[in-house]
């Protein structure tokens, strides 16, 4: 098939996020309000803050906020991640990030499969937040096999999905007919199903072992259990929530509020009780819920240890998970730790402490040939011939995706894992390494940097 026939892996994205955000919507009406409220604030936001406005504008951010979102699925079995990854691949999603959540007692490990270059996450920013199931977590020998054999049956994509990924693999892409027919076969992996493949009672005893793992081994499919989208002010969204009937966690995972937004800030509102028919009898199960994040700057592996360092001692600080009863004290903790982070983005630029992006100026750009015209990064920015605008931190955080999971799945389904974080066991299943999500923004800083400096003085 010739190259011109093919549709960019950009396109297909962006197409599959538009489909599954339409499937969410369908299925999920409290998914359609959340999306409304967030759509009324970000108007007020960019109107009340022109800055901010002009800032986004400039960055292209402006376009892609409306169709930003991420979302989350949980798998089985090696096989299936192999094959989510090569599914993923189509559209130009790469696994980025090693996340472990056993030591917050959630039996998985993750990675968030995502667009990796800066004009491709333009086009399309869609995430998706990946978690395997981690059965040798299951103690009881005889419920640990009843779940793999459960699993073994099991076939997550239809035969045109895999037929596609093998076509695409082969041919180096799709032509426009057939991604749309990929579009839709893929998106029934990810489609919620009311039947269960278990009895009652078997459910009951793979819930009683965790939550999750009912959630994960009971069902064909493993459903896409939220999308997220952004929000330019979290707070204001997550005070206007109750108001729409949705009711959100106890608080906001991320830093605390601040002038300079850096990484990620979500929140979340319980997952929905949902009728389920067993093998046996009818029942329910609860698994989809909504969320919204805002995303700040990018932080260097620095602000990163920085960041940590801050968060951990707030929490140490708190003695106890953040919940309803202590949440006005978390918030207080985390505010006063987080003084120590500085908060305008001149700062956190010199210390070294986030990523930015270099843009040149129409000014620089005017002087360009001018023998005055300054060569050196501090003073072109120092002239006005390059801009400096924040990066955004395009991924996720443990501690808050452990908070996420918590509130959904209920404190009851907190367990202690001994375990330690197995990143090559990971790997080996997923069938590929996870890219660095810092190495990303290093080099997205860098293209930048070279970029500037070839326009104004190349
Ligand atoms: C994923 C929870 C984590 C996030 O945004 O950090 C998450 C899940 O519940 O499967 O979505
Ligand atoms: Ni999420």
């Amino acid at each position: 098939m010739p190259a011109s026939a093919q549709v960019s892996p950009d396109e297909i994205r962006k197409g599959f996020s538009k489909a599954m955000s339409e499937m969410y919507r369908a299925e999920v009406p409290l998914y359609g309000a959340l999306m409304e409220l967030v759509a009324q604030v970000n108007a007020q936001t960019l109107e009340a803050d022109p800055r901010l406005a002009q800032h986004l504008q400039r960055t292209g951010e402006i376009q892609r906020l409306d169709m930003e979102r991420h979302g989350a699925i949980r798998l089985g079995t090696a096989a299936e991640l192999a094959t989510i990854r090569r599914l993923f691949a189509v559209m130009g999603m790469q696994p980025v990030g090693y996340y472990d959540l056993t030591p917050a007692g959630v039996p998985v490990h993750s990675t968030a499969f995502r667009a990796v270059h800066e004009s491709a996450l333009q086009t399309s920013p869609f995430r998706v937040f990946t978690s395997l199931l981690r059965l040798e977590l299951i103690e009881n020998p005889d419920l640990r096999a009843f779940a793999e054999n459960a699993l073994a049956k099991r076939s997550i994509f239809t035969p045109g999905a895999l037929a596609l990924i093998e076509q695409a693999e082969r041919d180096g892409g799709l032509n426009a007919e057939d991604a749309d027919e990929f579009i839709r076969q893929a998106l029934e992996t990810f489609r919620w199903h009311h039947t269960a493949t278990v009895t009652a009672a078997q459910y009951q005893q793979l819930s009683d072992q965790h939550r999750l793992i009912a959630d994960v081994v009971a069902f064909k499919g493993p459903h896409i259990n939220h999308l997220t989208p952004r929000t330019l002010d979290i707070d204001q969204v997550q005070a206007a929530m109750p108001g729409k009937g949705i009711t959100p966690k106890a608080v906001i995972e991320g830093p605390p509020p601040r002038q300079c937004p850096i990484l990620l800030r979500q929140t979340s509102f319980k997952a929905l009780d949902e009728p389920i028919a067993f093998t046996d009898a009818q029942g329910s199960h609860s698994a989809r819920f909504g969320e919204i994040e805002q995303r700040g700057v990018a932080l260097t592996p620095k602000g990163r240890a920085l960041y940590d360092r801050l968060l951990n001692a707030a929490r140490d600080e708190l003695g106890a998970f953040p919940n309803e009863a202590n949440a006005a004290r978390y918030g207080q903790l985390m505010a006063h730790h987080f003084q120590a982070f500085p908060d305008t983005y001149a700062q956190l630029r010199e210390q070294g402490l986030a990523y930015f992006r270099y843009l040149a100026t129409a000014q620089g750009l005017a002087a360009r040939g001018n023998p005055a015209q300054p060569r050196t990064l501090p003073e072109l920015i120092d002239a006005g011939h390059i801009d400096v605008e924040p990066l955004v931190y395009e991924d996720f955080l443990p501690v808050s995706a452990a908070g996420i999971f918590q509130s959904n799945l209920g404190d009851a389904a907190q367990s202690h894992y001994t375990t330690n974080s197995n990143q090559a066991e990971f790997e080996k299943a997923l069938g590929s390494p996870t890219i660095d999500e810092l190495k990303l923004y290093g080099e997205t800083q860098q293209r930048s940097v070279d970029e500037c400096m070839r326009e104004l003085l190349g």
